[in-house]
């Protein structure tokens, strides 16, 4: 039956005369039993992907492209009026992730399920998930992000297991989210809930009681753990997703028949970050249930799992202090306590290496190095800081367990859907296997002098601006002026990612527009990003650039020349819409404090040129395009661990060296800018910066003004310009999930 046809009888009416509520609910449909005639993949061996988030972005349009029916469906709606991105925006977008960690778990799953491998991935379902972001007198303000109601793209399953939490027994319900891969390939994604939980309890904004573990367990991703009860509730829901894992695991390697023994044969395991981290000792528990000695349970693990670690920053390291476990977990506690002594006895009590410290804490990243065949960074220059400086007395141990996999982005979402029109551009430029084999995209520097090309290329970025104004006026009232120069920041809030810095170029950009020296053309900073609820530095920068936001606008002698807009609640949705409109990525990190970016992928597979310093990817990124066709700026890596080893950075000094940076700074807490903002928040954040500035903003700040400026006037020169957009686009074959997934295969989980 074909799909107007199909459609139709789901409507129980005539396309032109639905509401596109209903067609939303009619393509889900579809897509659900188109799903279920493509059978799952099998294989000996299967992978299990364990991670806290999954930032899947919305399902209907990424499902219709992997179906191969997206133009087919989009024809069809066209000519009865309706456009399917507006029945694609009635879906609501899944809150299961936070950032870069949780989108990349998503990639992997659409790559794993291209790629036709036998792997699921498995995580929990928040009904909040993280939270919904507000903008209240230019602060955020949470509230819960009721996602989950009215959304069947997820099916509950009959699937439940008894997990012990301090003693009592809950019972698990096990969810499915369908995971469709291009062309082939068939997985799922496994999302464990707690029948019990009850939405109402959630008051006044996000709070709860965190105490009430039966009522608020699977409530929201990272709940706020500034106190003990907080951090006790994060031991919870890690070991009820970890518990629920290891069950499912195991029963399916049962029902196949397959010997506990051979599990490594036939299971991996990636633990993404050290949130699922008990799994190591939850599984070796069981499997000394099923007779075996500690010894045989721990080698069978250690060949099973594999552990990705996202970042160096010592405060996401998790360590859970033992009395915390005793009093959730104590079931675990013999068998951390063995894992820790086997590990004290091998290595002579050498506290770099010890899995509990001498406050009695559990590093988890410990637990995870030693206890699993294989530890990977996410980019080159990451791994090698791990190798050299964090890890180092672990790599001395383990060698041959250190490896990199470099970070990768699904093209099917960050091109094809996202950028229909450009994608459309590359197949008749170069036909369509890109779409299997991204290196292909190399083909299009055939292109480099045809004037043609070029100008098509800048007229598509041209038509996204226009959509992406478009959309921001609707969805916000914001004006976005098309023919400016956009640059946008979209990540998660933090002082390492440094949106500071370009708050501070705003300033000195505002400064010199006053003082009558005005850029070539107009110029709009977009950032977009949360900042953790209990975050109280990377709030007040959010505070900053709202406040700056705000005197800009209304300030007519600035904004013919200058636009700031932080976007609220930035999401997948926004991503998806922003970055094929974007001309400069900025990715300006504290150079070797960013594990590795992927938005800076997105960008660049886009189109866009990064203004960025030498940190994660972005080095991988100059190596491929070149120095010609990326703005590098800042202090490397190797200079500011120098920096910190020796205490030798004073921000102070930099600020008192410094006309500009003083007057920046100063600006800050001036009257212009107070009238429109909380003097006492301004205040705390020049402080830190002007005595404290922990990630060296003031260290960078000259260098990336002068940078920007150059990257602000080559703008101007479009045949250059154009140039280094068709580079950008061709050399980002290196960056599909793809290759990242298959690089996994091959050298970690060796599915087939
Ligand atoms: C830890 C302890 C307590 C509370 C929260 C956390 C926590 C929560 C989230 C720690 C880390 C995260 C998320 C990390 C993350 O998203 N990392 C990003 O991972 C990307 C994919 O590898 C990289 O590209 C980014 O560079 C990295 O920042």
């Amino acid at each position: 039956m074909n799909i107007e046809t199909k459609l139709t009888s789901f409507l129980g009416k005539e396309i032109k005369d639905a509401t596109k509520k209903e067609l939303y609910d009619a393509l889900r449909n579809y897509v659900y039993e188109q799903i279920q005639d493509r059978p799952l993949t099998v294989g000996e061996k299967k992978l299990y992907y364990i991670s806290a988030e999954f930032l899947t972005g919305k399902q209907l349009g990424k499902n219709l492209i992997n179906l191969g029916i997206y133009e087919e469906v989009n024809t069809l709606l066209d000519k009865n009026n309706i456009s399917l991105s507006e029945v694609e925006a009635l879906e609501p977008e899944p809150s299961l992730g936070n950032g870069g960690l949780g989108r990349l778990a998503a990639c992997f799953l659409d790559s794993i399920a291209t790629l036709d491998m036998n792997g699921d991935g498995i995580g929990l379902l928040y009904h909040f998930g993280l939270f919904k972001q507000e903008f209240q007198n230019n602060k955020q303000f949470e509230t819960p992000d009721a996602w989950l109601k009215d959304n069947a793209a997820i099916h509950k399953t009959n699937i439940s297991f008894p997990v012990s939490l301090a003693g009592e027994t809950y019972q698990s319900v096990m969810y499915d989210f369908d995971v469709i891969g291009y062309k082939k390939g068939h997985t799922k994604l496994h999302l464990f809930d707690l029948e019990s939980v009850d939405e109402s309890i959630v008051k006044d904004g996000i709070r709860f009681d965190k105490k009430d573990i039966k009522k608020n367990l699977t409530l929201f991703l990272y709940p706020d753990d500034s106190d003990k009860d907080g951090q006790l509730l994060r031991i919870y829901q890690q070991y009820f997703m970890v518990s629920n894992a290891a069950q499912l695991i195991l029963q399916e390697q049962k029902q196949l028949g397959h010997s506990l023994r051979d599990l490594d044969k036939y299971v991996a395991i990636q633990i993404n970050d050290t949130h699922p981290s008990m799994i190591i000792p939850e599984l070796i528990r069981l499997l000394m249930l099923e007779g075996m000695t500690m010894k045989e349970a721990a080698d069978i693990i250690t060949n099973t799992c594999g552990y990705t670690n996202h970042t160096i920053l010592s405060e996401a390291l998790e360590k859970w202090p033992l009395e915390y476990l005793n009093e959730v977990v104590p079931q675990l506690i013999p068998i951390i306590n063995g894992l820790d002594f086997a590990t004290v006895c091998a290595y002579h009590n050498n506290p770099h290496l010890s899995i509990i410290d001498k406050e009695h804490r559990v590093h988890m990243a410990s637990l995870d190095i030693h206890y699993s065949h294989s530890t990977n960074g996410v980019a080159n220059l990451h791994t090698e800081i791990l190798k050299n400086q964090e890890l180092r007395s672990f790599f001395k141990n383990y060698p041959y367990r250190f490896n990199n996999k470099t970070n990768g982005i699904s093209f099917r979402r960050w091109l094809m859907h996202s950028n229909p029109e450009l994608s459309s551009y590359i197949d008749e430029l170069i036909g369509e296997t890109w779409k299997e084999n991204p290196y292909e995209l190399e083909r299009l520097f055939y292109f480099y002098n045809d004037e043609g090309v070029l100008n098509r290329l800048e007229q598509i970025k041209y038509n996204n601006k226009v959509r992406f104004a478009n959309y921001i006026k609707e969805k916000e009232g914001i004006e976005i002026d098309p023919n400016s120069i956009i640059c946008a920041q979209i990540k998660r809030m933090h002082e390492y990612k440094r949106q500071q810095m370009n708050a501070l170029w705003i300033i000195y950009e505002y400064l010199k527009i006053k003082q009558g020296i005005l850029p070539p053309r107009p110029i709009t900073i977009i950032f977009g990003g949360k900042a953790a609820p209990a975050y109280i530095m990377a709030k007040n920068i959010i505070h900053l650039i709202l406040t700056l936001e705000e005197l800009i606008e209304k300030d007519p002698e600035v904004n013919k020349w200058l636009k700031v807009v932080m976007i609220k609640n930035y999401n997948v949705e926004v991503a998806e819409k922003l970055i094929p409109a974007c001309d400069i990525s900025e990715q300006i990190s504290l150079a070797s404090k960013e594990a590795s970016g992927t938005g800076n992928m997105k960008f660049m597979l886009n189109g866009a040129v990064t203004l960025g310093t030498l940190d994660g990817a972005n080095v991988e990124i100059r190596d491929l395009v070149g120095q010609d066709n990326i703005y590098i700026f800042g202090r490397n890596s190797q200079e500011v661990i120098n920096l910190y080893n020796t205490n030798g950075y004073h921000s102070i000094d930099f600020y008192n060296g410094s006309e500009s940076i003083h007057r920046s700074v100063d600006f800050i807490t001036s009257e212009e800018l107070s009238k429109h903002g909380d003097y006492t928040l301004l205040k705390e954040l020049q402080d830190n910066l002007k005595n404290k500035d922990w990630f060296m903003t003031l260290l960078d700040l000259e260098s990336y003004c002068g940078v920007k400026e150059v990257a602000i006037y080559d703008y101007e020169n479009r045949e250059k310009w154009k140039r280094m957009m068709l580079s950008n686009i061709a050399r980002a074959g290196f960056f599909s999930s793809d290759r990242t997934i298959y690089e996994y295969n091959n050298d970690i989980w060796h599915l087939k």
